[in-house]
Parts: C-alpha cells; structure tokens; sequence
C-alpha cells in the first residue's frame, strides 16, 4: 500500500525551484505523486514504501542542492 509523507524543503526560492524537486521526486521508482509548496516549503509526496523510502526521497532533493527532511 502506499504511504503519504511530508517533507519539508529548504532553499526554494521560485517556481522553477519547484519544478525542479517534483521532477527529480515524481522519476524515482516507487514515487506515485509529488506536490511541492512553495508557501510552505513542504512536499507531499505518495510513494510505495516497499519500493523507495523516506531517505531516498530526501537524497535525491538534496542532490539538486536543497535541504529536504521528513516531517515526523
Ligand atoms: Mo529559481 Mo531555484 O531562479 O533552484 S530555479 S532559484
């Protein structure tokens, strides 16, 4: 079953940084959906636990250079 977590995502500064965190998070295997506020600084990402988990997610943001952390 799949899980729904929220991150939150330092470094975003403008709507192609968003672009750029849903791209990168919606091509990861297991990732069903991916929505990222700018507002906020939080993602919603839905994902299949068996398939990526918390900290895959949080590596591939930070890769592109920000500073992602599940929100627990
Ligand atoms: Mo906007 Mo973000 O000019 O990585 S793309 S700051």
């Amino acid at each position: 079953a799949n899980t729904k977590e929220t991150f939150s995502i330092k470094g975003m500064t403008c709507a192609s940084c968003v672009m750029r965190v849903e791209k990168v998070v919606q091509k990861l295997d297991g990732v069903e959906s991916v929505s990222v506020n700018l507002a906020t600084n939080q993602a919603q990402v839905e994902f299949d636990p068996e398939a990526v988990n918390e900290q895959d997610i949080e590596s591939r943001i930070n890769k592109i250079g920000f500073e992602a952390k599940v929100k627990k």
